[in-house]
């Protein structure tokens, strides 16, 4: 990077250094890019990313209180600043050594009055982008189109009551999905910010429901014209800023795609933050996503349970990172999908370096959280006490009920012969001493 782009001087590549002290955070302790677990690096187990909003678009500000972070890319006009943030991204990805990014159109290129100059400006600046991504070899984990920030989605996007401004939505996200291909984005995003609603007196829920799943048929319809070959995701997320929001949940979404048809087109990309909004544990969604073959990509932050909103904060519990881990490596991976950090510095940690310290600290809990991952699935033993757990299941009547052949008849024949079942112990707290050892 030139001397006079140079963002954060002082700041060179970020090391790997085991036998760092404790409090020198800006090396990496545990996470070693190159080292090779379970027959693959540990980089591509984890695929970080770095966001853009966040971290480069981000200023501190809250619904309480002004701007609190002065970042020197922000000056000049919007286009000056697009172009010097983008310089100070490409200079952050390579000097913490994370091979993806992720970003909204508007994050990347400021809206023009019509929408050929918005799409001007973003073509400008993602030719920028692509130069530098040849140049570092960073990539594109995802592209989003910000279809919730400007005034006209204030009632929704494809979920607007106004044709006009679903259409608005549709013709953005045709730039979207161009921007992907340009870029070769490994997936496409969906996050419904205001895919919802606030009160049900003025809203009719099924015909939103039905434009939403018509909405999206036009973007699988648009990618296959185009032979784009990324990844759709869905990203469910409860309410915020909706009361309601249709995305609620894993098992939500998954319905709905069901539902419409779509489920062949779209996997989920699981932030824990809104998993825990939405009142389950946090890797509830993970969980029931992996099992349902629909985990493609993972927004990894986290929440603080005693605020209760989504206060992105970036994952530093190893007990997180383990159960995380586990799951992905337990389905083979996460690609095309990978770890992207949604996650912000608190407005509070207003340095520079504090975007690189949480980001380490945050890759170094998940390197963690993978070592731990491992060692718990190839020892085995917790999988081997929940495969006990279901062996009634693997012959007799236990086999018919598994492969969907058995009847009523049948378990009444069955509980005749065999009277009543024995009390089984579930040992939870066997299993979490267990789990405890690893991490
Ligand atoms: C909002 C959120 C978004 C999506 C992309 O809560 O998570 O940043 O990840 O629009
Ligand atoms: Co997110």
């Amino acid at each position: 990077m030139a001397a006079q782009g140079e963002f954060f001087a002082g700041i060179s590549k970020i090391q790997y250094v085991p036998s760092a002290a404790a409090g020198d955070v800006m090396c990496f302790k545990h996470y070693n890019a190159e080292e090779v677990l379970m027959g693959r690096k540990m980089e591509a187990w984890l695929r970080f990313s770095v966001c853009y909003w966040h971290s480069f678009c981000g200023t501190g500000a809250d619904p309480f209180g002004f701007p609190t972070l002065q970042r020197p890319w922000n000056e000049g006009t919007p286009m000056e600043s697009a172009k010097k943030r983008l310089g100070a991204a490409f200079e952050f990805f390579t000097k913490l050594g994370v091979k993806y990014y992720t970003f909204h159109d508007r994050d990347m290129a400021p809206e023009g009055p019509t929408l050929e100059e918005t799409n001007r400006n973003l073509d400008e600046m993602t030719d920028l982008a692509l130069q530098l991504q040849c140049q570092t070899g960073v990539k594109v984990l995802w592209v989003t189109c910000n279809l919730f920030a400007h005034p006209r989605y204030m009632n929704g996007a494809a979920t607007n009551p106004d044709c006009h401004v679903l259409a608005y939505a549709g013709a953005q996200v045709k730039k979207g999905l161009d921007v992907a291909k340009k870029l070769g984005a490994d997936n496409f995003v969906f996050w419904g910010g205001r895919e919802g609603f606030l009160s049900t007196h003025n809203t009719d829920v099924a015909a939103e429901l039905k434009h939403m799943a018509n909405f999206f048929r036009m973007a699988v319809d648009y990618k296959e014209k185009i032979g784009l070959k990324c990844q759709f995701l869905i990203e469910p997320k409860p309410k915020e800023p909706c009361k309601h929001q249709y995305d609620y949940d894993a098992m939500s979404v998954i319905g709905f795609l069901k539902h419409y048809g779509l489920e062949n087109h779209f996997k989920l990309n699981i932030e824990p933050n809104h998993t825990t909004l939405a009142g389950h544990c946090y890797e509830h969604d993970i969980v029931l996503a992996s099992a349902f073959g629909m985990l493609g990509s993972v927004d990894s932050n986290t929440g603080s349970p005693d605020l209760g909103w989504d206060t992105d904060q970036f994952p530093m519990d190893i007990r997180n990172t383990t159960m995380v881990m586990k799951t992905i490596v337990e389905q083979g991976g996460l690609q095309p999908g990978g770890l992207n950090f949604d996650a912000k510095v608190r407005r509070e940690s207003t340095d520079l370096e504090d975007l690189f310290i949480a980001h380490i600290g945050a890759m170094d809990a998940f390197a963690r959280g993978l070592r731990n991952a491992v060692r718990i699935i190839e020892e085995g033993l917790l999988a081997r006490m929940v495969k006990e757990r279901y062996s009634s299941f693997s012959d007799g009547i236990g086999r018919k009920v598994e492969e969907g052949t058995a009847s009523l008849e049948e378990m009444e024949t069955f509980i005749k012969q065999n009277g009543e079942p024995k009390v089984t112990s579930g040992k939870q707290e066997k299993y979490e001493s267990i789990f405890n050892h690893y991490i």
